[in-house]
């Protein structure tokens, strides 16, 4: 079986930070252990539509995977159509987090294209599924009991929409490496942790997976469950100097959100990663409840060359934090920004408004917290009631709505706001604070140091890029 995993044209994300997919990566990787041909099209790939179409169409592919984000449904929908057009017989599957957090009853409604979802991590199931097609001869499966068996599956079956129940592995060392030579960073556009590093290249890796907090804007227990798993420090020390060695990578960024809830383990590696000099620097995604006030911790992880956390804060306001599930106090994130700075490690802030029954007193706390902290860099967002999250039951319950459009959605006109203000008062207050973070000279002179890296090292990326696509035709923003 030939298998081709895609992310979709990008239609709002069309900002997204061109790095490798390592979801798709891990599953390209487990695809290919079982034996059947695999391919990926990510970030990398700057193709026009028709282009990737034509791609498409000379894949050869008996089996086209689309990664799915919910604010992307309209590129997805695209995406999907010029499958269609390009191979009209081949098996379209799809999973990522919309899969995952929506309704079953609902995903062939959003997606009227497509012909299975897969609903949490897939690195098991897709291959399964893979196989059961394969014995098929290439046949329907649908109605078939060779699906049975394949957990988180989502399918049709008649008039009828049946899901299996999703299933985690403990091991998540079993898993694998992701397929880093499909994904290899030298092709992606040079991202730094300190854009005046121009050293190597950038990859983003993964140490955990699952969390076990509660937060009411966030749906990612669907994909990778509440329980935290961790994988062997040792391991993912190996990877990251495997990286090192054999992909030039000098920088990465650790993408769980987990990365110091068991501070044994980050502890590990932090040490691990001094005694084998490899001398990489690195950002980490942090919960200020999971690093904790302790200043010996930071020092360490900057001694094993940690030089940005990134803190999503959300809100400064208590009384919102308690009503968005938002552990820990906001005094508390003070202290923390402030241990970071003194250990030499740049917070970067991310913060949203919207939530629901917030006031603009709320909001305007907020923005005072931001600007008085000293974070390195402040990012600001509506928020969105991602389906399978808490804000998304709200909505339902305060609106009456039964499904959204995701593919018409958007946050600054949504008729759905949560909090006391409207949808177009929100996005102007955080305008308003993007502005001000824009006009602080320190991210002017991030932006210059971005620039400068980026012309640095375009020649390498670019010939990589379209040598591993084929593509002859290139056009962006894909
Ligand atoms: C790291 C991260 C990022 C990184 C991605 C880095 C990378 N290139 O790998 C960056 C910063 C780029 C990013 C960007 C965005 N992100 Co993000 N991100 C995360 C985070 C923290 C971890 C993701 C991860 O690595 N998971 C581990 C890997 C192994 O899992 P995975 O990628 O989901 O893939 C597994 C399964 O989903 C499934 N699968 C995935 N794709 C496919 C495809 C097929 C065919 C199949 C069968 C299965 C399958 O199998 C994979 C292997 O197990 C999650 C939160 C979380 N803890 O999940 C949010 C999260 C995924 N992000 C989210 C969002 C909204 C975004 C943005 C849209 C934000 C924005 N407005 O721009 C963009 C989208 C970018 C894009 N590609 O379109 C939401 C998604 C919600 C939703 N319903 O869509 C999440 C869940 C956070 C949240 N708020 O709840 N993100
Ligand atoms: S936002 Fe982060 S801490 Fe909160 S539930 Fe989601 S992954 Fe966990």
């Amino acid at each position: 079986m030939k298998c081709l995993l895609t992310v979709p044209l990008p239609a709002v994300t069309h900002a997204a930070p061109r790095l490798p997919d390592l979801g798709l990566a891990y599953l390209a990787a487990s695809v290919r252990r079982r034996g059947h041909d695999i391919e990926i099209l990510d970030w990398n790939c700057r193709l026009s539509p028709a282009a990737y179409r034509d791609y498409l169409s000379k894949s050869g592919a008996d089996v086209i995977g689309v990664k799915v984000f919910t604010p992307n449904m309209r590129g997805v929908l695209e995406t999907l159509t010029l499958i269609r057009e390009a191979l009209p017989n081949v098996v379209v599957v799809a999973g990522g987090p919309h899969i995952s957090g929506t309704r079953p009853e609902d995903l062939f409604l959003d997606l009227p294209l497509l012909d299975y979802g897969f609903r949490g991590e897939a690195e098991n199931t897709l291959p399964a599924f893979l196989e059961a097609l394969d014995s098929a001869g290439g046949e329907d499966l649908r109605g078939k009991d060779s699906l049975d068996g394949i957990p988180g599956l989502v399918y049709k079956d008649g008039g009828t929409v049946r899901t299996n129940p999703v299933e985690l592995t403990d091991d998540i060392e079993s898993l694998g490496l992701p397929a880093w030579d499909l994904i290899a960073p030298a092709g992606y556009s040079p991202q730094r942790v300190n854009p005046m590093d121009t050293r190597g290249y950038l990859a983003p890796v993964l140490a955990t997976r699952g969390c076990p907090a509660g937060c009411t804007f966030c749906m990612a227990h669907h994909v990778n469950g509440r329980r935290v798993r961790l994988r062997d420090p040792r391991a993912f020390v190996d990877e990251l100097e495997m990286l090192h060695r054999e992909y030039e990578v000098r920088q990465f960024l650790v993408m769980d959100t987990n990365f110091a809830f068991d501070k044994d383990f980050l502890k590990a590696i932090c040490n691990d990663l001094i005694e084998r000099r490899l001398n990489m620097v690195w950002d980490s995604v942090s919960e200020e409840n999971w690093t904790g006030s302790d200043p010996e911790l930071y020092r360490l992880m900057y001694d094993a060359g940690c030089r940005v956390i990134n803190i999503g804060v959300e809100s400064a306001d208590n009384d919102v934090r308690r009503r968005i599930r938002k552990d820990g106090k906001i005094e508390d994130v003070s202290r923390q920004v402030e241990m970071m700075r003194s250990a030499g490690i740049k917070a970067i802030g991310y913060f949203m408004f919207g939530f629901p029954g917030e006031t603009r007193e709320n909001m305007e706390t907020t923005a005072r917290f931001a600007f008085a902290n000293p974070f390195a860099l402040r990012s600001f967002d509506i928020c969105m009631p991602l389906p399978g999250s808490g804000l998304h039951t709200y909505l339902k319950e305060k609106y009456g709505v039964e499904r959204v459009d995701w593919a018409e959605y958007r946050p600054e006109s949504s008729p759905y706001p949560l909090s006391t203000l409207s949808s177009a008062e929100v996005a102007a207050f955080v305008r308003r604070c993007r502005n001000r973070q824009l006009s602080k000279p320190t991210v002017f002179l991030r932006k210059l140091g971005r620039k400068v890296s980026r012309l640095m090292a375009r020649q390498g990326g670019r010939n990589l890029r379209f040598r591993r696509c084929g593509a002859g035709d290139i056009a962006g923003p894909f």
